[in-house]
């Protein structure tokens, strides 16, 4: 096992990993730390994966309306073969889900798929827009960061742009920060009226490959 930082523990054998989030913890007895834990994820078969890419679907804005005055939007989340979703926030244009989601992954990570919808009670949901963010920059900055040993503090490791290629609104900064490659991302929905998606994404190692967080 075993890498801890910030509220978050992973515990992994030569097969499986998992991250777990501590919500609470105490002391019983002198070296012996008691932890009450919630999981976050599983991933079976951790040899075959590069990594976990976190995904932080945080909020959206100017949502099209696609009821009469409002909408019920929902996001749905593609990389590879593997599908998440939001929940429904229902008659909201700006959407707040703040919803975590995680996916094992091997390099090349390729491009994270994003589709906005309207969910209908009575005819199939309707279409918000969609988007994409190009995952590599992300893994790049990790291999920059085990290239600089960076163990602790904050470091600002790379600028994505947006340019015609990408459906960035501003520029993205990737930075090393507690221990986690973590990019903050602003997206504009495309084919659609209007719409804009805020989200987090964080690249965590394979623990064989990650360098340890020193603690103070
Ligand atoms: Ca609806």
């Amino acid at each position: 096992m075993n890498d801890w930082h910030g509220g978050e523990l992973r515990v992994s054998d030569h097969r499986t990993c998992s991250l777990l989030r501590i919500y609470k913890y105490y002391f019983v007895s002198r070296g012996d730390i008691y932890l009450k834990i919630q999981p976050l994820a599983t991933t079976k078969y951790m040899e075959k994966a590069d990594g976990l890419l976190k995904v932080i679907i945080v909020r959206g804005k100017n949502l099209v309306i696609r009821d009469f005055t409002s909408s019920d939007p929902y996001v749905v989340l593609k990389v590879g073969n593997q599908i998440a979703k939001t929940k429904v926030i229902n008659s909201c244009l700006n959407p707040v889900w703040n919803e975590e989601f995680m996916f094992s992954l091997k390099e090349p990570l390729g491009i994270l798929k994003l589709e906005v919808f309207d969910r209908d009670r009575f005819k199939s949901d309707d279409k918000m827009g969609h988007a994409f963010i190009d995952l590599q920059p992300l893994v790049s900055a990790s291999k920059l960061k085990k290239a600089l040993q960076l163990t602790a503090g904050e470091t600002k490791l790379r600028k994505v742009a947006p340019d015609s290629d990408n459906c960035l609104l501003a520029s993205s900064c990737i930075t090393y920060v507690d221990g986690e490659v973590v990019q903050d991302v602003c997206l504009r929905l495309c084919d659609v009226e209007s719409g804009e998606l805020y989200m987090t994404v964080k690249w965590i190692d394979h623990p064989t490959t990650a360098i340890p967080v020193k603690k103070s």
